[in-house]
């Protein structure tokens, strides 16, 4: 079985002027991702379950995992000295770091430390999504180099805290999947050039919104749960309430999830930088589509840090219905 470390090391041969600094960000992210795999399988055990009785810029009631998790992959990041700043759910503005290694840095990295959170305490899936971009501007980091739109994404990925715990990314060249061996403490290539299936019956939607819903969301949502032979309809409602969780099974066994615009939430709830842009890069180097329901999502201007936006992502023939 490949290691990741073999496998990016094979990879990064077929990087023109390759230096390394993108393997050594990517695996200070893994890092992260391994202590918070540790300290998710025995939050019970540790009294990091539960809420802070804080809450963040969006208003959620935060949880002591997603405080944990944000604070783990900063300490990684700004000591691996590969990144130069972070944008992150659980912090209102970005975060500089301060170049103590003079290695100048040139990514930047935004992540939702713990996305699903409100799963911790039901032993439900729960995940870290990530985007990794190049920083433009000439001197020291600063905003604009996190407001970038999807098309300029270097490399996105999320790790799944589930019945296993998996990495799945890409930098441009496909999606891997890699399951973390906890016995060797090492992520193995166990999902190789992931591909979307183009149709299947499972729909992702808080069907609970319904009336909060535009009506051609509506519409689809009656399509979808319709009698009719011909078509295989009734379809499949799978939500899980944890968007790693519900994007991972549509990935790979086929499916759409949808985040619609609701009447008190146009922009609908999901935030483009840190969950939709990496699922939406994601989905369409596995074949599929993403789109706000007018526009590809990666094709989006952003402009703040935690902008949302309605989000249908999934297998492309979905949107043929
Ligand atoms: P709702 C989790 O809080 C999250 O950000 C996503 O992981 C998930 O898909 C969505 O919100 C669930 O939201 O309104 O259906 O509970």
């Amino acid at each position: 079985m490949m290691t990741l470390t073999e496998f990016i090391t094979i990879k990064e041969r077929d990087f023109q002027n390759a230096t390394g600094n993108l393997t050594a960000l990517l695996n200070d992210i893994v890092l992260a991702a391994k202590t918070i795999h540790r300290d998710v399988n025995r939050a019970g055990l540790m009294d990091i379950i539960g809420a802070t009785g804080d809450e963040n810029i969006q208003g959620e009631v935060v949880q002591k995992l997603d405080i944990h998790a944000d604070q783990l992959l900063i300490k990684y990041l700004q000591n691996g000295g590969q990144c130069c700043g972070i944008g992150s759910e659980e912090n209102d503005t970005f975060i500089a770091f301060d170049d103590q290694h003079k290695l100048d840095p040139h990514y930047v990295v935004l992540f939702d430390p713990l996305d699903g959170s409100s799963n911790i305490d039901v032993c439900a899936p729960i995940g870290t999504i990530f985007s990794i971009y190049k920083k433009k501007s000439p001197g020291k980091v600063e905003l604009s180099d996190f407001l970038q739109k999807g098309t300029e994404i270097v490399a996105a990925g999320y790790v799944i805290y589930g019945s296993s715990t998996m990495l799945v990314f890409s930098t441009g060249r496909g999606v891997n999947g890699f399951t973390l061996d906890a016995s060797i403490g090492e992520f193995c290539l166990s999902h190789p050039d992931i591909k979307t299936p183009e149709m299947n019956n499972t729909y992702s939607i808080n069907q609970g919104g319904m009336y909060k819903y535009e009506q051609y969301i509506h519409d689809f949502v009656d399509w979808c749960s319709a009698d009719d032979k011909t078509s295989k309809r009734p379809y499949s409602l799978r939500y899980i309430g944890s968007m790693v969780a519900d994007f991972h099974r549509n990935l790979l066994k086929g499916g759409i999830f949808i985040y619609p615009a609701m009447k008190e939430s146009p922009q609908g709830k999901l935030r483009i930088l840190y969950e939709c842009i990496p699922m939406a890069f994601l989905q369409e180097q596995a074949g599929g589509i993403a789109t706000d329901g007018e526009q590809r999502i990666l094709e989006k201007e952003v402009t703040d840090l935690h902008q949302r936006t309605p989000i249908i992502i999934g297998s492309k023939n979905w949107s043929k219905n």
